[in-house]
């Protein structure tokens, strides 16, 4: 988990609760691994509670919440971009985007004339719960019935962060190789959806799509699949026919 990078370290020594973690230099090994884990517990613990506040409030506004992991580059904000205007007076959607710099995928996705939020990490490699619910103040929840999170691009920190969201939707393009389920099973584990972008680049990339599925479903039993290209507009029906009946659950339900 991601405070082996020392990045919550950075993100969160503002916070006075995490003040008392700092300057034990003199521990030994098994201390200060007993001390990691105490670390750890906490921030995770601090991240659930924030992740249930917000879980609470799309709730009670009958808003779908999506949470889009996946390295960088694998398509995410295209992705968003394409279904966004292919949804366009269907639902009334809203991103957050989470990079650790720039506003580069914000302005992609203002393009589109759906409202967005960017969030910067700096140092961080992923969003926590505290920042979305922030995040998220400035839009206007009661007209909202679809909210996309683009996490930072990392398939191993974000595993670990419950941001209130319905669902995590791994992305995975084919240029990556097929066994990135294997290789990082906590976020194929965590995920229940995968997009398989870039299909449109299979011919040119040895890249075995049964195989994934099969690597993909031994770490996540029950794992939704969609085959899309993002470029060509190829399988993204079957994704949207999802989307819409997961927001009418959510509509129904609230
Ligand atoms: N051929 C092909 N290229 C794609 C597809 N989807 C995205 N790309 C390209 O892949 C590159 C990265 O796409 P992005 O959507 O920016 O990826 P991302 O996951 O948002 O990246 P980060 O936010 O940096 O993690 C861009 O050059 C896209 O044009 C696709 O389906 N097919
Ligand atoms: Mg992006």
């Amino acid at each position: 988990m991601c405070t082996t990078c020392g990045c919550e370290a950075e993100s969160h020594h503002h916070h006075d609760d995490h003040g008392h973690s700092h300057g034990h230099h003199h521990h030994h090994g098994e201390e200060k691994e007993a001390r990691k884990i105490a670390v750890e517990i906490d921030i995770l613990a601090r991240n659930n509670r924030f992740a249930a506040e917000n879980r609470r409030r799309f709730a009670d506004k009958g808003i779908f919440v999506l949470n889009l992991v996946s390295s960088p580059g694998s398509g995410k904000t295209t992705t968003l971009e394409r279904s966004l205007k292919d949804l366009a007076g269907r639902f009334r959607c809203a991103v957050v985007e989470g990079d650790q710099q720039t506003d580069n995928d914000a302005v992609r996705i203002a393009a589109t004339g759906v409202p967005v939020k960017q969030i910067n990490t700096g140092a961080g490699c992923h969003l926590d719960a505290h920042m979305v619910g922030h995040a998220v103040e400035g839009f206007d929840l009661d007209s909202l019935d679809l909210l996309l999170v683009e996490n930072v691009g990392n398939l191993v920190c974000p595993a670990s962060f419950d941001l209130g969201e319905h669902h995590k939707v791994v992305v995975l393009s084919v240029t990556e190789g097929e066994d990135k389920p294997l290789k990082y099973p906590n976020m194929f584990h965590a995920a229940d959806v995968m997009l398989l972008n870039k299909v449109d680049l299979l011919p040119h990339v040895d890249f075995d799509v049964e195989k994934c599925k099969e690597m993909a479903r031994r770490v996540s039993p029950g794992i939704t699949i969609f085959e899309i290209s993002s470029r060509t507009g190829q399988g993204m029906d079957a994704w949207y026919g999802w989307l819409a009946e997961r927001i009418a659950a959510v509509k129904g339900g609230a």
